[in-house]
This record gives structure tokens, sequence and C-alpha cells, in this order.
């Protein structure tokens, strides 16, 4: 990797170098944190030879490398070994499924188990001898689109369960297996999940969420306190949509609270970039935990000269809103305020309208911020948008710039003379029966550089009128900015490559574009130290 570096990331993950994408088969396995993930080891794009690097950690944010887990080896791999899951079986062995390029560039799935389960990091991997253990059938999917296997879970019958992202004809679906031994499986002609004029649906997630509280519970919980989740990633959108609904245990059949619609009402993970996303049950500390791939929006050129691509999001916690119980919270995981040093804070100050405050005596390139903004009276200043045919991403394209309540926020990795900056701003509209928010993160002015994705993400949320705030935490980190707004009920993430404000030069501001004035009751901002992410022998890590 070249020296002078400021876009790398300092606790966000990455591999030592060149490419990544999805994460796989997280887990935590007797005290060990694991995150495997679709590396290219030898150059800064995506090709053939597709391996499964492999990082583990005590926290989840200072991370080992290792060797790479899984390489392709066999003639039903040798093209790539692409994404899948980790199971824990019932001995309480682990055990992954993935998916394997073939000779003839098909797509089937292949089991691989740990070496020697003393030794504490899982280094070396062994291929089961009956791979592949699925092929694709072409009732039920293409032989070039059938990958991904998610976790399995174990039903009431004794019988594991995993589903499969496939496509047939311009259908996105998930196909369902069943096995009694993981090692022989039964197809379901049935999809398990499936959507018209979507194309291929990669990385399937599906897991129950308790009705009550923040904690997660093991993939396998079916049970009248749980409802269940299904995630999808539609490679024609590059985005992960969710739906919340109840699976039908006896029928195998999951039936969503609401269908697919292609517009702004489905639900996403993060309306920016997010992408192959997978979470695990972490029964040390009974939460569920969701890793993200989040992708570069620099040009491959660029990729190649700074010699790596992608990087993790911050694992997050994930929950039913309790609130709704139709969707979903995610928060970063605790640990990372491991890393909070430095602090400054501001209370109950008067944001006017068209003024700007500057958040100081932070690193501004590598921070952690939250703020909870109290909005002014609703009901006369609101102002009036019809919702239907309402894009909320094309919205934030125009509506950053000036309102009545908002549009507010934060500038984040800004330079002094603000000639780049990224908005994370939000505006509140009065609706015929509602208040919403809507929610941007404006990456127009990021970078004086040109030849970027400068694309503005935006979503809308619900306003409680009676509460009259609105909270943000965003997470800073040199080319990556994830924000959760609403506790965590609204994410965006983006990447930004500013060509000023980058590592001290890099500034954070509070502001209000708006014509009302708002309160920042509170905010606190933190510089985050850098996580120690490397191989053993330079870290000072205890094993
Ligand atoms: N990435 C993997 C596939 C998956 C896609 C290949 C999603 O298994 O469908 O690297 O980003």
């Amino acid at each position: 990797v070249p020296e002078n570096q400021p876009y790398r990331t300092s606790y966000h993950f990455q591999p030592p170098q060149n490419w990544m994408n999805d994460p796989n088969g997280p887990m935590y396995y007797k005290g060990v944190y694991h995150l495997f993930y679709q590396h290219n080891p030898n150059a800064a794009t995506f090709g053939d030879g597709i391996v499964w690097g492999h990082s583990v950690s005590y926290d989840l944010i200072n991370w080992i490398h290792l060797n790479n887990a899984i390489e392709p080896s066999e003639s039903y791999d040798i093209i790539s070994c692409w994404s899948g899951s980790a199971t824990i079986l019932l001995d309480g062995k682990p055990i992954i499924m993935y998916t394997g390029i073939d000779h003839n560039r098909h797509q089937v799935q292949n089991l691989a188990m740990p070496k020697n389960l003393s030794d504490p990091f899982l280094r070396e991997w062994v291929k089961h001898t009956h791979n592949p253990v699925i092929t694709p059938t072409d009732e039920v999917a293409e032989v070039d689109n059938f990958r991904d296997p998610s976790t399995a879970w174990h039903g009431k019958d004794g019988k594991w369960r995993i589903i499969i992202g496939a496509q047939k004809g311009d259908e996105g679906r998930t196909i369902l297996y069943q096995s009694e031994d993981f090692v022989n499986w039964k197809l379901d002609p049935i999809p398990f999940y499936a959507t018209d004029n979507t194309g291929v649906c990669e990385c399937p997630d599906f897991y129950p969420v308790s009705i009550n509280g923040t904690n997660g519970v093991d993939t396998s919980v079916e049970s009248l306190s749980v409802r269940h989740v299904a995630k999808v990633g539609y490679l024609r959108m590059a985005h992960d949509y969710y739906f919340v609904g109840k699976y039908l245990s006896d029928e195998e059949r999951f039936i969503a609270d609401a269908k697919f619609t292609g517009t702004c009402l489905d639900l996403r993970y993060d309306y920016g970039k997010f992408y192959a996303s997978k979470s695990f049950f972490d029964y040390a500390k009974n939460r569920r935990i969701l890793w993200g791939w989040v992708n570069e929006s620099d040009s491959e050129r660029d990729d190649i000269q700074k010699g790596w691509a992608g990087v993790q999001s911050i694992p997050r916690q994930v929950w039913l809103d309790n609130k709704s119980m139709n969707r979903l919270v995610q928060w970063p995981i605790e640990e990372v305020e491991n890393l909070r040093s430095k602090n400054m804070s501001i209370n109950g100050e008067k944001l006017v309208g068209g003024s700007i405050l500057e958040v100081s005596g932070i690193t501004a390139s590598q921070a952690d911020i939250e703020v909870l903004f109290e909005l002014p009276e609703l009901e006369d200043n609101a102002e009036s948008l019809d919702l239907s045919g309402v894009d909320p991403q094309l919205l934030c394209s125009n509506a950053a710039r000036s309102g009545i309540i908002g549009p507010f926020g934060l500038l984040a990795l800004a330079s002094k003379d603000l000639r780049e900056h990224t908005a994370i701003s939000f505006r509140v509209y009065k609706t015929s029966n509602k208040y919403v928010g809507l929610m941007c993160s404006d990456q127009s002015r990021s970078s004086l550089r040109s030849d970027l994705d400068k694309t503005t993400y935006g979503t809308f949320f619900d306003v409680d009128s009676n509460l009259r705030t609105i909270s943000l935490r965003s997470l800073i980190d040199h080319s990556i900015i994830e924000s959760f707004g609403e506790g965590g009920r609204v994410c965006i993430s983006s990447r930004v490559y500013p060509s000023l404000a980058t590592a001290s030069d890099a500034h954070l501001y509070v502001f209000n574009n708006g014509t009302t004035s708002v309160i920042i009751s509170k905010l606190n901002a933190w510089c985050i130290k850098e996580a120690e992410i490397g191989h053993l022998k330079n870290m000072s890590y205890k094993t």
C-alpha cells in the first residue's frame, strides 16, 4: 500500500491491502469474534480468484488479520469462493457454507469446517469431501444466479433450513433447503420469498427479533415473543431491503407485513452505501449484530492507485423498534465508545436561521458526534408537502439548500473555507395527516475533486409532534460517514474523498439553513482513537 493515505480508515475494518467486498460468515465462537470477507488478494479490483479473508477480534473493534480461510482449490470452487455464512451446530461446532464458482462457472454450495477446534482463532478450514453439497436445479434457479447461503436455523422437527439467493426469469428469489445432517439437502420447490422484476437476489438473511427490548435471539428461535426479518439484496438496485413479518414454520412460508414496491416506501437498512450485509447472534452479549459492505465512490483507477477498495461498516446492534413493531433500529455496537477520547459539548444553544457554528477542539476527520435538536412549534412552521410521488433522494438534492424548519444538521469533513463539506441534514414537513422529517446526506460538495460518485441520499421518517426533537449520531472516519437519525431508525452511510478537508484540515460544523431557529439541546463530540487492526506480530494484543 503506498504511503500518504488520507482516505484509509482508522477504526472501520479494512484488510491490509487490495479489494474487499461482502462480510462473510460473521460469528462468535469461544470468546472470539470472527469476520470473514470477500477479498481479492491480488488486486484492488474485483476479479476471479476471490477468497475468504479472515480476521479475529475480542471486541469487534480491534482486529487481528489471519491467513485466508478459504481459497479456490477444487473443481467446485476453482474460479472463486463467493459469499456464505457460518452456523454453530448443535454440538457447538461451527460450519461454513459458501458459494463456489466451479470450473463451468456454475454456482454451487460447499461446506468448510475448522481443521483444529482447539485453535482459538480457527485459522485453518478444510473443505468437505461431499462438496458440492447443493447444485442449482433448472426448475428454481439459473446456474449462474444461485448463491450466498444464509446461516441455518434449526426447526422443531429437527431439520436445518437455509435460504439461498437466486434468479429465475426476472424474479428475485430465495430458495429454501432442508437437511438433517447439514450435508444432504432437500429442495423446497416453492421459493421462500420472491419478488417480480427485481433480478437476482443476493446475500439473503433470515432471523427472529424479540418483540420486547433490544436483546437479540438465536437464529433458530421460534416463539410468540419474536417476529422475523427477511433481508434481501438486489444487485440491480445495489440496496439491501428488509421485510418484517411472520414465519409460518409449519408451511415453511414467510408472510411479510409489506410487499416490495420498488419505491421509497420499501424499508432499507441504510439509505446510502451499505450492501451484502449479514447478521449474526452474539450469544456472549445476547445481541444481534449486523455488518455491511460500504463500497467506494471514487474511480477504479483511484482504487488501483491507493492499493485498496472497500470498507466494512461499524458493526451495528439491530433490534425491532418497539414503537412501530414493524421496522428495525440499528445502533453502532457499544464497544466503539471505548475508542472515544477528548470530548467537547454544547448544551442548550440556539441556532438561529442561517447560522453556522464550529464544533472545535476535536479531530474532525476521526470523530463520533451525538446531537439532539429541539424543533420549533410545528403547526405554524412546518411546510406542506404532498408525499405522493415524491422521491426523498431527489428531494434531498434540492431541499438541502433552504427551508423553514431546516435544513439543519452537521457539515462533516468540511474545509475551513467550506468549499468542501458533506451535509447531513433534516427538514420537517407537514403532510395531510402527520409530520414527516426528511433526512439527507448530501455529497455534492464533499470534494473539489471530480470523477467521484457524489450521489445525494435521503429518506423520510415520522416526526413525533409531542416530542418535537430529532437526534443524529455520525461516525466520521476519513472517507466514510455513517449517520444514524432518530436513534437509529434511519441510517445513511456515505463515502467521500475531500481534497482539502483531510486529516487535521478537516472541520466539523453545526448549521441551520432554515428560517426558524432550532435549539441544540445537547451535543457531544469525541475524538476517536485509532483501532488496532493489523498482524499479530505488530500488535500489543494478548492471545
Ligand atoms: N458478492 C459476492 C457474491 C454476492 C455478491 C461475490 C454481493 O457471492 O452475491 O463477491 O455483493
